[in-house]
């Protein structure tokens, strides 16, 4: 089953948000940024950019007719800064104008004098002048204090981690215009269409019944788009709600790059202690994260770090602190693992550490403590159904990785500036939203009289294949072409209250509201088809558009069917509503159980160093993934890909530089580095392992978004053990990315 998208995007004629026609007197927006870090704004003149022809206004705090404030978890996110700004490229005014051009121009136009204040980018020194935009949060199981002493090895370090662009291939963007009677319609590309219709309900000051929010598809988000569409969103009804005219507003590439949040780069510290076989007895690490101005997602992104800074393993002793910094950096935000593979990163690095200076392989260390059944989490969960040891040996076993780290070895030894490296990298995440209310969703599924079907969900179709997934359940389930199946786009009049598509839960929590929906239509139909054919109803399939009893032909179609039962005043419309049972969490004890699921796999990662470059070449990704029923392996085997190239390029290619004024200088693809089709794998090979999937993935089909970005870790490591080979003074550090810089440094360094 292939993607059925996949033609429209061959051909270039799928819709994207910049594709729809736009209306006659469509206005265009462009958006002023700040150009300091932190400051005062003391002189704003509009004058010049109001004298240019075509400008039909600049749109600033003043002219909000509800509140200024975009905050989702925490409202400390102004629109548009007031007097004050807090990080480089913050939006202050918007200019409207009758081309993009003009409005582009007119923003150049409109003179900003500030007062500089000095920014603070770094969050250990934001923590030590107590700039947290929430209170520390600690995760602890057992005693880390009484197990010390008992340890026959203790390990110390830090680790500093990047941040990662999304780079997302379509930028922000949103397209609005008032209908009648004060009713708004909006486009916008975003992750969360009822995010956006709330911070338009609340910068405009009007209900949200008033404000219909329509998503057809995204090229890409990332979690880029969780929470950051909002305020894009928000200035264009702000301006179409002022203006009474149409109003676009899509972001250049260089504009988004600036002004959204990232992934947030972290600092930590850590401490592990392990007994004389190597099993982890204690582990404490405390996490600076850096969340830039604003709090955005960062709280929940937090929380995740918490949730996996003990990895695939088990560990009876554990205690972990996050601190969410508040610095002068664009609010940093959602990005594909969520926190995870920063406290991921951590453990692995802390992995490192003990096996280098005890001289073993990290593998030993990684495979004596992997997660067994009935191991309990340090946030309270007891896990289920855990198949990480089978991941890590198959691994091993099927891509024969012990001879595989012999040629290696060999390698190493006839070759002086090639130098070969590999790694493994054990997973496990959790796929639910960690903060319980979000698990649900809901579908509306109208079968119509020729038989044909169609689907409304809360889930956005991000180029991850859920409109797909979506299309064929409900066509394996009504027993119809997938051709009889529309998915339409996700609409805050359709379907409302929707969460964003995140955490990997799209398909499982709208397809599951599917599911609900088909049952109750299938149970109505086969009623109806059990009264036609005089059978029973328990009897009844419906397979390749007809209807059989006992397995039996019964000559009666689908489409017969369906209208006999319209005809009959048989209700052909359902709404399904889903709500992920068994899950909950207690914060006031910081344990729960949070998670559906957990997703299991293992990849290892080969390298080549180039010795006098410092340059890399990524051989081998051989996965063990377990996906449970894949209800579509080529969907779920292309987001494999996708993250496993992703994760990569965050832990060796992706750097963002900023200046010490907070100024960020990697703002363009000449100087931000993301891995192309060059860089990718030369090998990529990914095995399911046979399992039968949890009751609560759809189908038994385990979320597969988030999961294998993590995988990409594995090539720190691999770049490290190529770089050792090399240069026998280097003391392994865990600064990632690794990129070829790096490498050189540490090729050559003491
Ligand atoms: N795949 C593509 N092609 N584009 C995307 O933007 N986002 C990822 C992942 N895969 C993304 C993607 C992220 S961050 C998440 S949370 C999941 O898709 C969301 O979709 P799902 O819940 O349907 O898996
Ligand atoms: N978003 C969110 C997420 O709000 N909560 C989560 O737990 C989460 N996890 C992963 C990605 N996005
Ligand atoms: Mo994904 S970071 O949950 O959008």
């Amino acid at each position: 089953m292939k993607n059925i998208d996949s033609i429209g995007h061959v051909t270039g004629k799928s819709v994207y948000l910049d594709d729809i026609p736009t209306l006659r007197g469509t206005l265009h927006a462009s958006i002023l940024g700040s150009t300091v870090a932190s400051g005062k704004i003391v002189r704003f003149d509009t004058s010049k950019a109001l004298e240019l022809e075509g400008v039909e206004r600049i749109i600033t705090y003043n002219d909000i007719t509800g509140e200024n404030q975009i905050g989702g978890i925490i409202e400390d996110e102004p629109l548009f800064a007031d007097h004050e700004v807090h990080f480089h490229g913050q939006p202050i005014a918007i200019a409207v104008a009758t081309s993009e051009f003009i409005a582009r121009k007119a923003v150049s136009l409109i003179e900003v004098e500030y007062e500089e204040h000095t920014p603070v980018v770094n969050p250990r020194e934001a923590q030590q002048k107590g700039l947290l935009l929430i209170p520390p949060r600690t995760f602890k199981m057992g005693s880390v204090d009484e197990t010390w002493a008992k340890c026959k090895y203790i390990f110390e370090g830090s680790v500093e981690m990047g941040g990662q662009e999304h780079l997302y291939i379509e930028t922000q963007g949103s397209y609005a215009y008032p209908i009648e009677n004060g009713y708004i319609k909006v486009h916008s590309s975003t992750q969360g269409p009822t995010a956006v219709q709330k911070t338009i309900s609340r910068v405009l000051g009007i209900p949200m019944h008033l404000i219909e929010v329509d998503v057809v598809r995204l090229g890409g988000g990332f979690g880029g788009k969780e929470d950051q569409a909002s305020g894009f969103a928000a200035m264009a009804a702000l301006a179409a709600h002022i203006l009474q005219k149409p109003v676009k507003l899509v972001l250049p590439r260089h504009d988004d790059m600036r002004m959204t949040g990232k992934r947030h780069p972290y600092s930590a510290d850590f401490r592990i202690g392990l007994s004389a076989d190597y099993k982890i007895l204690a582990y404490q690490t405390t996490l600076y994260q850096n969340g830039g101005a604003a709090a955005d997602l960062s709280p929940a992104i937090m929380e995740r770090t918490l949730f996996h800074s003990t990895g695939a393993y088990f560990i009876p002793n554990t205690q972990v602190t996050v601190y969410s910094c508040k610095t002068n950096l664009p609010p940093n935000t959602a990005f594909r693992g969520f926190g995870g593979p920063q406290g991921m990163f951590v453990i692995e690095s802390a992995i490192a550490k003990a096996a280098n200076e005890l001289g073993v392989p990290t593998t030993s260390i990684q495979e004596a403590n992997l997660l067994k059944e009935k191991d309990e989490f340090q946030y309270g969960q007891i896990a289920e159904n855990v198949n990480i040891g089978e991941c890590f040996r198959t691994a091993s076993d099927k891509y024969e990785l012990k001879k595989l780290q012999s040629d290696i070895d060999n390698f190493n030894s006839q070759n002086k500036y090639q130098k070969r490296g590999l790694a493994l990298m054990p997973l496990c995440f959790g796929i639910s939203f960690t903060n319980t209310s979000m698990n649900q969703a809901r579908a509306l599924v109208h079968i119509y009289q020729d038989g044909s079907v169609s689907v409304s969900t809360g889930v956005i179709e991000m180029g991850q294949g859920v409109n797909t997934k979506l299309a064929q359940i409900a066509s394996q389930m009504l027993g119809i072409g997938i051709d009889k199946v529309k998915i339409h786009s996700t609409n805050t009049s359709r379907v409302a209250n929707t969460s964003p598509t995140a955490a990997s839960s799209g398909a499982d929590l709208n397809g599951n509201a599917l599911v609900i929906a088909l049952k109750a239509l299938i149970a109505r139909l086969k009623d109806v088809a059990a009264e036609i054919t005089g059978s029973k109803a328990e009897q009844i399939e419906f397979v390749n558009e007809e209807v059989t009893a006992n397995g039996k032909s019964t000559g009666l179609s689908w489409k017969k069917l369906v209208q006999t039962a319209h005809f009959k005043r048989v209700c052909l419309t359902e709404n399904g509503h889903y709500a992920t049972p068994t899950i909950f969490f207690d914060k006031t004890k910081e344990k729960g159980h949070p998670f559906a699921y957990h997703v299991y796999g293992t990849a290892a990662i080969a390298v080549t160093v180039d010795c006098i470059r410092g340059t890399y070449v990524i051989d081998d990704v051989l996965i063990i993934h377990d996906f449970g029923n894949s209800i579509n392996p080529t969907i779920d085997l292309g987001q494999v890909e996708g993250a496993v190239v992703q994760g990569i390029g965050w832990a060796t290619l992706e750097e963002l530089a900023y200046n010490e004024k907070g100024k960020l200088l990697s703002n363009s693809l000449s100087t931000y580095k993301v891995p192309d089709i060059y860089f990718a794998p030369k090998t990529l090979k990914c095995e399911a392992l046979n399992t039968k999937g949890p009751e609560l993935a759809v189908f038994k089909s385990k979320a597969v978004g988030e999961p294998p970005f993590m995988y990409g870790i594995a090539a720190y490591f691999a770049i490290q053990n190529a770089i050792k080979s090399f240069n026998a003074n280097y003391k392994p550090d865990f600064d990632l990315p690794m990129t070829p810089e790096k490498v050189l440094m540490r090729l050559y360094g003491g």
